[in-house]
């Protein structure tokens, strides 16, 4: 199923007038507030956000997965759903891939078929919390020659066995083969690796072998690559986990090389912590490589994007609009799992989201927010910050969007052009895609 730009701009006509008032009014409102609207719809039109391969199909949790109907079953369907997402939200321009969950049988083909969607391969993702059919068995030097099966059970990158970190090192050089093949420019580097009681691991010598892995990891990746160093606090482990915080992933990075950055995952921080801080404070650094948007109210809860905390995701894109020149332009992408909406449809609200925090976070006026910060008017400041975060932006994302040719109400015509009744029919009730 494919949706031409004819037939969105044929549906975008029922819309269009009331459109157009309402672009005009803000348009005239924000003009008179000295902002220059061609310049943020500009910025609009250029932001693409990478879609993960991983988040096609119904998400799941430990108590059960409910299946959606036409997922995709392969990474051609799943190449195919990001185009359409992206041609009627012209902001999804990009797809990160999961290996082994994608590897591509024929990267040229694999890549002709993005091209024609408009894609490009944003970073690649390798994955040793899993272990895979392949696995052989291993000696673990039992005086009764007992062989045990190679697992990624106690860790990968930081496995007190050397085979296992040998084996997870050489993964991460394949996923780094098969990115090249496809013209992606990075790898985030998400470990598991952890404990689940105290006292199982030891903590420094776990940072030893995860350090000596990243650094070979590190030294296989091409010159123009990037290294992402992606934190999470706990899960799949409960007491620790190997590189916990941003802390801890901007030493290793640190350690690794200037191509190695920390990779944000919004659901991967304790509550209550201050994220926005943590932005501010890896740029400062110039160490942020990029983003996993998504949200949560609990853990890492993997929701749509701006679903609880829409504050929280604007006040990180005020820390965004002026990234220093010492960082480079961070790596936009989603992370999310769909365990009860329509993934498209979710995938869309979180595009939303994303591109209206940063279209709010572009209209604050930095210079007077600088200003009333010098002089410690913290009242004004609040002022003007939510101000623009009150300033229903929406026409301008609209224009944005209708001005290369997409959608002026995404989901509106996905449900008029009955898309998912479509792939159920081409795919059938029970297709599963690969991911989590
Ligand atoms: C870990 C994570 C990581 C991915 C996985 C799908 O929680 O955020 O980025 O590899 O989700
Ligand atoms: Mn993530």
């Amino acid at each position: 199923m494919r949706i031409s730009t004819d037939q969105i701009q044929e549906l975008n006509h029922n819309g269009e007038s009331q459109h157009r008032r309402q672009f005009q009014f803000l348009q005239e409102e924000l003009q008179k507030k000295g902002i220059d609207t061609e310049t943020v719809i500009r910025k609009l039109q250029d932001f693409q956000v990478a879609v993960p391969s991983w988040a096609l199909g119904a998400g799941g949790t430990r108590f059960g997965r409910f299946s959606y109907g036409g997922e995709p079953a392969n990474l051609e369907e799943k190449i195919k759903d990001v185009g359409l997402i992206h041609a009627l939200t012209q902001s999804a321009g990009a797809i990160s891939l999961h290996i082994p969950w994608d590897i591509p049988g024929d990267p040229e083909v694999i890549m002709k078929l993005a091209a024609r969607e408009g894609l490009v391969f944003d970073a690649m993702n390798s994955n040793t919390f899993q272990d895979q059919p392949s696995f052989a068995p291993i000696n673990i030097g039992a005086p009764d020659g007992r062989q045990e099966q190679h697992s990624y059970k106690f860790g990968s990158l930081c496995h007190t066995d050397r085979s296992i970190r040998v084996n997870a090192v050489d993964h991460n050089k394949e996923v780094i083969d098969i990115g090249v093949s496809l013209g992606s420019k990075s790898l985030t580097v998400w470990l598991a690796d952890g404990s689940s009681f105290p006292g199982q691991l030891n903590f420094r010598k776990a940072l030893d072998r995860s350090l000596d892995s990243l650094r070979e990891i590190y030294a296989y990746m091409p010159s123009d690559w990037k290294l992402f160093i992606e934190y999470k606090p706990y899960e799949p482990y409960f007491y620790s986990t190997v590189i916990q915080d941003w802390g801890t992933s901007h030493l290793l990075a640190g350690e690794c090389g200037k191509n190695a950055y920390c990779l944000v995952d919004l659901g991967h921080h304790l509550p209550n912590t201050n994220i926005e801080q943590i932005v501010a404070t890896l740029l400062w650094r110039g160490k942020l490589g990029g983003f996993h948007f998504n949200d949560s109210k609990y853990g890492d809860d993997d929701l749509t994007v701006g679903s609880i905390k829409p504050y929280q995701l604007f006040l990180i894109f005020n820390e965004l609009v002026n990234v220093p020149g010492h960082n480079p332009t961070p790596a936009w992408m989603i992370d999310a799992s769909h365990n009860l909406k329509d993934p498209l449809e979710d995938l869309m609200q979180s595009l939303e989201a994303i591109r209206l925090a940063y279209a709010q976070a572009l209209i604050v006026d930095q210079g007077a927010l600088e200003t009333a910060r010098n002089a410690n008017d913290v009242s004004l400041c609040q002022e003007i910050l939510q101000g623009s975060y009150r300033t229903d932006l929406r026409p301008l994302l609209k224009e944005a969007r209708i001005r290369s040719g997409g959608a002026l109400d995404p989901i509106g015509i996905y449900r008029r052009l009955e898309v998912r009744d479509a792939l159920i029919a081409e795919r059938g009730l029970k297709t599963v895609a690969t991911g989590l």
